[in-house]
């Protein structure tokens, strides 16, 4: 162990730790007592999907400059308390965007068009299929036109599609129509795509009054956070078939997931795999560990948050 101390809350990929080896970060979840006896020797911190930093580890690591975090949501970060102890955080936007966005189109003609439930069909010997709904020309609303939120667009711009979308702030420079309310939105779409950053400010934007104004003709597609929706009532409008279909890559308590939604055909269920590529998962990992290594070279990061 140094002096500046570097260490990890979650395994990590495997090429990300074997980068990671040089500067022998300490495995927090191989020595939990660690914080307590060593605190104040930590000068950055490894984190990653669901695991943060809580507030109490924060206050045993006085001397903690940044917050290395793989993955783009960084909901289990608390950001304003991280600058009020003068701690940088980053996360590793963009380099996921493409196959967040590729998966998100994926489920939604697999929902629509029955793609999974048609080949559990076949493996099970049989052969007729019901009729599905038409992809091409249909009206999609994308909830938070960020970067991911823009490649999925992109897409379906590709599929004839009507886009538009709400976002905390109206977009300027984009061809899509704005909607001032996620009811708004929902009210006039056929397809629900949530691509919204998870935390507090997005729990349970998608409520029941949301699911009821899509519809039982309408479809809900999550690549975001289960948090943003409210799965209670998600999972009654799916079984109720107040809703016609979802296709889903996250769950409010992973990997949880409701267990209502296991029998149901007209759901597509992930196991939260959107950015899980070879080539995207390295990227991450060559992103978080170019932030960790320009933060103990010169105390800045490549992509800060916020
Ligand atoms: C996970 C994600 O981070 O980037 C995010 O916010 O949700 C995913 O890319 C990834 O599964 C790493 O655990």
């Amino acid at each position: 162990m140094n002096a500046r101390t570097v260490v990890q809350v979650c395994p990590l990929q495997e090429s990300l730790e074997r980068a990671l080896e040089p500067y022998e970060p300490v495995r927090l979840f191989e020595h939990p007592d660690y914080l307590a006896t060593h605190g104040d020797q930590v000068v950055a911190v490894m984190t990653s999907s669901r695991h943060g930093v809580t507030p109490e580890q924060f206050a045993l690591m006085p001397r903690l400059g940044a917050v290395v975090h793989f993955g783009v949501g960084h909901e289990a970060i608390d950001l304003d308390l991280a600058r009020s102890r003068g701690v940088l955080v980053s996360n590793t936007p963009d380099v996921l965007s493409d196959c967040v966005a590729d998966l998100a189109v994926g489920g939604l003609i697999d929902v629509l068009r029955g793609l999974s439930a048609a080949d559990r069909l076949v493996r099970s010997g049989g052969w007729t299929f019901p009729l599905t709904t038409k992809v091409t020309g249909r009206r999609v609303g994308i909830l938070g036109l960020g970067r991911i939120g823009r490649a999925i667009a992109r897409r379906l711009t590709g599929f004839d599609m009507t886009i538009s979308y709400h976002s905390r702030h109206e977009v300027t420079g984009v061809p899509y129509a704005y909607a001032p309310s996620p009811l708004a939105l929902a009210r006039e779409v056929d397809v629900l795509v949530v691509a919204a950053a998870g935390g507090a400010g997005t729990r349970a934007l998608v409520s029941a009054e949301v699911l009821a104004a899509l519809g039982p003709q309408g479809y809900l597609v999550n690549v975001a956070r289960g948090s943003v929706v409210d799965e209670p009532a998600l999972v009654s409008a799916l079984v109720e078939r107040r809703l016609a279909g979802a296709a889903l890559d996250v769950y409010a308590d992973e990997p949880t997931v409701p267990p209502e939604l296991l029998g149901l055909d007209n759901v597509v269920l992930f196991p939260h795999i959107a950015s899980g590529t070879r080539e995207t998962r390295q990227a991450m990992g060559e992103l978080a560990l170019a932030n960790l290594t320009r933060f103990l070279t010169d105390g800045t990061l490549v992509t800060p948050v916020g």
